[in-house]
């Protein structure tokens, strides 16, 4: 029968059937490579159940180092990235989460959390507004929450625009580590907590070791809790798939003409229509350095 992967440890993985029940199952062959979220066809009928095979997957998000990449699930709709002004995100990773997700045809949305604190969120919103470009031409939203106030007098309301974005939806959360997405989980999803303690239970990893992504029932649709990162490297995409995530470039080409090389890179070349654009303060200087850093270090 078919089932989809809850989540996975090693050679095991936590899968839910199509009538709701939980299987703990064993990959047979070396070669397959879970993913959260990944459909497979199980032997439910042998002792321990076993993965028969993985099927075709519509999409994959990874993050990859020079020599290693990390599958952070399948068949995904859409991405919920979570940022703060406390610490204040990093716009280096949210470029890179954004190159990511757009590169695998993945849409999103971007949360704006911890909008208690005044201050902070202010800095939020003016660090992401050299993005307002970048998620009009993607077509992203921007909310603001706050998933655990600590501000006294702070009245946490109901979200029904983020509710309603996830529902029925199977969303992917991503955030750098400290932006609040463990609290913006517990809030969306009541039963957060005991549903990751069954995953923890069924595949005897320890409570807070999150090696790998693990999905929860939300709102008629499923959410997925990624390991927190400091780095989000992107060395599978080509250069290419990096611009997709740089909507920007594709705009200022038509609206003042291509570059004059073919291949113009927009870092330094002559006649960049890239470079003028952002000159002329038709799209955001920094996320032109962004651009220029992000093909630098790949
Ligand atoms: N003021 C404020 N603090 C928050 C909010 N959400 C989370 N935090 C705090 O931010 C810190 C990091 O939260 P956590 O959920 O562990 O972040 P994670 O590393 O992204 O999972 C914790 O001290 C939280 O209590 C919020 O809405 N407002
Ligand atoms: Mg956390
Ligand atoms: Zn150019």
């Amino acid at each position: 029968m078919q089932a989809r992967i809850l989540s996975h440890h090693g050679r095991q993985a936590w899968v839910i059937d199509q009538q709701g029940q939980h299987h703990l199952c064993v990959y047979k062959g070396r070669d397959q490579e879970p993913m959260t979220n990944d459909w497979v066809e199980i032997d439910q009928t042998s002792s321990p159940a076993v993965i028969l095979r993985q099927l075709p997957r519509k999409n994959t998000l990874l993050r990859s180092e020079a020599h290693r990449s990390k599958a952070l699930a399948a068949n995904i709709d859409q991405a919920l990235i979570v940022i703060s002004g406390d610490p204040l995100f990093s716009d280096e990773l949210l470029a890179r989460m954004i190159c990511a997700c757009v590169a695998e045809g993945i849409s999103g949305l971007i949360v704006v959390n911890k909008m208690d604190l005044a201050q902070p969120t202010e800095r939020a919103r003016q660090q992401l507004a050299s993005f307002t470009g970048c998620l009009k031409q993607l077509n992203w939203a921007v909310l603001e929450v706050a998933a655990k106030p600590k501000t006294p007098g702070f009245i946490q309301n109901e979200n029904p625009d983020l509710v309603h974005a996830l529902t029925e939806k199977t969303t992917v959360v991503l955030g750098q580590s400290g932006m609040g997405k463990s609290s913006l989980l517990n809030w969306l999803v009541p039963e957060f907590n005991a549903q990751t303690q069954e995953i923890s239970t069924a595949l005897q990893t320890g409570r807070h070791t999150t090696t790998a992504s693990r999905m929860v029932r939300a709102h008629e649709g499923w959410l997925i809790d990624t390991p927190g990162f400091q780095l989000f490297g992107l060395h599978h995409l080509s250069e290419t798939q990096l611009a997709l995530g740089f909507p920007e470039w594709a705009a200022a080409q038509e609206a003042r003409g291509r570059c004059r090389f073919a291949n113009c890179h927009h870092l330094n070349e002559p006649g960049c229509s890239v470079k003028q654009a952002a000159d002329a303060g038709e799209i955001a200087a920094r996320r032109l350095s962004l651009w220029q850093n992000l093909l630098r270090a790949s």
